[in-house]
């Protein structure tokens, strides 16, 4: 089976309630772009990279749109093969791998749809048909992130991750210790995500002046050398999420001990081949980490769900989606949905959604 075209679409994600609030962002409506292969046996399949603006990562829209351009032409006539293809589009462009994930996913699923296997099958077995979710709060004011706390809490959510940074380093302390003194007790884990806004003198703050709160410090501040730097003198845990670009840079981040876990990205590292590598390495040395994406659909939203379900379970931090965030669908079906603070594993050959192609106009671009 070859790949005989592929199209690339682009759609609009309005945020529900919005803007979502974090250190360095503010949206009211992101951009995701779409690609859909086809076979020549008559399949599809669908991949999806939706940045959460432009200054979250080093990821754009309409970047990503640039180089699928680039990339799309040497796709046509190749095997549907994850590994060829991840090789292939390396020989293409430099770089950009959330654009090069929309692909890698695509692959996934039509491979799948063509060997009737779920994607989850194919990245090596599910080891179970429902995954935790996390809650990601934007950054608020400290009673009304407390509210919220103790809401999803409720709803059964069994972690929850606040995000703090970009203003007053008290107003953060303020808000984690109102946080907690709502989940305290509930069985609730906590992660406070400073999505690199702090100094490292801030980050460092924070920590001393909540030692009894245990946390797990999210990306506190911009670079890996402030992660060094802080590393040594914290009691909490610590976890990289925007600076794991690459699997080179997760193996200096094991290797170095800098770090206990992770919070990681299904296109910023690559897409699925690259994730699964991700995930073998972090159960190699007992690390946990999440599995989920910036933005976006039902089809970035089944990759996530489908990969963390091959995760060793005592070793998933849960799966964020951005779906309770988003204003309507654009899945056929039910698509992929928390309920209780879970995700079901969408049943079905390949990701097992199929999107609405009627919703997203014409194509930006066809090969
Ligand atoms: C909570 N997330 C997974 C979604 C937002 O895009 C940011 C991200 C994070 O942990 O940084
Ligand atoms: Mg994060």
């Amino acid at each position: 089976m070859n790949i005989a075209s592929v199209e690339i679409f682009r759609h609009d994600l309005p945020v529900k309630n919005g803007p979502y609030k974090m250190a360095n962002a503010e949206v009211w409506s992101l951009q995701t772009t779409l690609v859909k292969l086809a076979s020549d046996t008559g399949l599809t399949g669908w991949g999806e990279t939706c940045p959460v603006g432009p200054t979250y990562a080093e990821a754009h829209a309409a970047g990503a749109q640039a180089a699928l351009q680039q990339i799309a032409p040497a796709l046509i006539g190749k095997p549907v093969q994850p590994l060829k293809i991840n090789r292939l589009m390396q020989g293409q462009l430099n770089g950009h791998n959330y654009a090069k994930a929309a692909v890698d996913i695509a692959v996934h699923d039509l491979l799948g749809k063509h060997l009737g296997l779920g994607v989850a099958v194919l990245l090596g077995g599910a080891a179970t048909d429902s995954v935790p979710s996390y809650f990601a709060t934007g950054v608020g004011a400290p009673d009304e992130i407390a509210r919220i706390a103790a809401e999803k809490q409720q709803e059964g959510y069994p972690r929850l991750q606040v995000k703090l940074g970009g203003r007053p380093v008290e107003l953060d302390i303020e808000t984690i210790r109102k946080v907690w003194e709502k989940i305290r007790g509930s069985g609730m884990r906590l992660a406070v995500d400073g999505n690199r806004g702090w100094t490292t003198r801030d980050a460092l703050r924070i920590c001393r002046e909540c030692p009894d709160v245990p946390f797990v410090l999210e990306q506190p501040c911009n670079r890996i050398e402030d992660l060094e730097k802080v590393r040594p003198q914290i009691q909490h845990a610590l976890y990289m999420d925007e600076n794991g670009t690459d699997l080179a840079t997760i193996i200096r981040a094991v290797g170095t001990g800098l770090v206990d876990g992770f919070g990681m990205k299904v296109t910023r590292i690559g897409g699925l081949q690259q994730m699964a590598a991700f995930r073998d390495i972090c159960e190699a040395v007992n690390l946990p980490h999440t599995c989920d994406d910036a933005w976006g659909g039902d089809v970035i939203a089944a990759a996530c769900t489908h990969i963390a379900a091959t995760v060793k379970p005592s070793l998933l931090e849960g799966v964020w989606l951005a779906e309770p965030m988003i204003e309507g669908s654009y899945s056929l079906g039910e698509g992929v949905r928390i309920r209780n603070g879970h995700i079901r594993l969408p049943q079905g050959p390949g990701l097992g959604v199929e999107p609405d192609e009627s919703l997203f106009g014409s194509p930006v671009a066809a090969f």
